[in-house]
């Protein structure tokens, strides 16, 4: 029996074309493309994707498709205004993540702010041609926002990571009642495991099941050498998402092929988007390497039974 490197027994399954989407496929020169975020748009998948130019400054490029896998990539990038803070200080905007809520989109996002360190951004729009600033930015240090697809309870939600003191994070959830003041932060506590050690934080927008909203997110374990990304999964109360009502133990993916471990940055699995298939597919996008767009997939019952069985 020959040896291989990947371990068959993750949950998610690499697509046998990844990666997706790379540098080459892109319009403009650039150096990589990775983090997008995902949604259904008129009836194919949208991908809203983050394309580092050489100068590495970021675009957000759109690429749809029929079968979630062979996008078309749109020629001009997304417009998006500067708000007043950006205009003076933006270094990027990155990690966008798209929420369907009230029969329109919201793109959450980070804004890096020279100076400052890194806000989350909100905007809208109805047709991925330009996005409209929703309010003024958080204030740093705050990240990986990502709205819920309903109010909970009358008030809007999300999932975000505030910087702790020593510089890592977790994942905590916040409500608002009009997508501009948010407050009543509650963290949610998830198990303590040596893949998430050094950082956890929220990933694609939760998926409403009838069992509780899931979540996938990401966590960073460092080593002597790397930071190391990885994927988990938790199952978060419906009308209560600060409350954890499964996290399995064991990742979901890990850094293991080439385009996940060798590019701008090593070892990295990264989502911030993922959608359900009309045949019940959970296609997850994640970046490889801050380089290439990469999907996984694994059907919505076997990752909530997985969630309700491990953990
Ligand atoms: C995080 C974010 C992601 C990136 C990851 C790995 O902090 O900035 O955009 O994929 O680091 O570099």
């Amino acid at each position: 029996m020959t040896a291989t490197l990947a371990s068959p027994k993750t949950l998610l399954q690499r697509h046998p074309a990844n990666p997706l989407l790379a540098p080459t496929s892109m319009p403009i020169p650039c150096s990589a493309v990775f983090n997008s975020g995902a949604v259904s748009f008129d009836g194919k998948v949208l991908l809203l994707m983050r394309v580092e130019d050489l100068a590495r400054d970021n675009h957000f490029h759109i690429a749809t498709s029929e079968d979630g896998v062979h996008f078309e990539v749109s020629e001009e990038p997304i417009e998006y205004p500067l708000r007043e803070t950006e205009e003076k200080f933006l270094d990027n905007r990155f990690d966008m993540r798209i929420t369907p809520l009230e029969g329109t989109y919201y793109v959450s996002h980070a804004s890096w702010l020279g100076g400052f360190g890194c806000c989350s951004g909100l905007a809208r729009t109805d047709d991925f041609r330009t996005l409209t600033a929703v309010g003024e930015l958080s204030v740093p240090s705050n990240r990986n926002a990502a709205l819920f697809p309903e109010k909970i309870n009358g008030r809007y939600a999300r999932l975000e990571r505030p910087q702790d003191i020593d510089g890592s994070g977790r994942i905590w959830v916040s409500y608002s009642p009009d997508l501009i003041y948010w407050g009543d932060a509650q963290p949610i506590l998830l198990p303590k495991t040596p893949w998430s050690r050094n950082k956890s934080g929220p990933g694609a927008v939760p998926i409403k099941t009838d069992k509780g909203w899931l979540c996938i997110y990401h966590a960073v374990a460092d080593n002597c050498a790397t930071s190391n990304y990885y994927l988990g999964v938790m199952l978060l109360d419906l009308d209560q998402p600060h409350k954890v009502l499964a996290a399995p133990r064991q990742f979901i993916l890990q850094p293991e092929m080439p385009y996940e471990c060798m590019g701008q940055v090593p070892n990295v699995v990264f989502t911030n988007g993922a959608v359900v298939m009309p045949d019940g597919m959970v296609n997850v996008y994640y970046g490889g390497a801050d380089t290439c767009v990469c999907l996984a997939q694994v059907p919505l019952d076997e990752l909530l039974e997985f969630c309700l069985t491990q953990a």
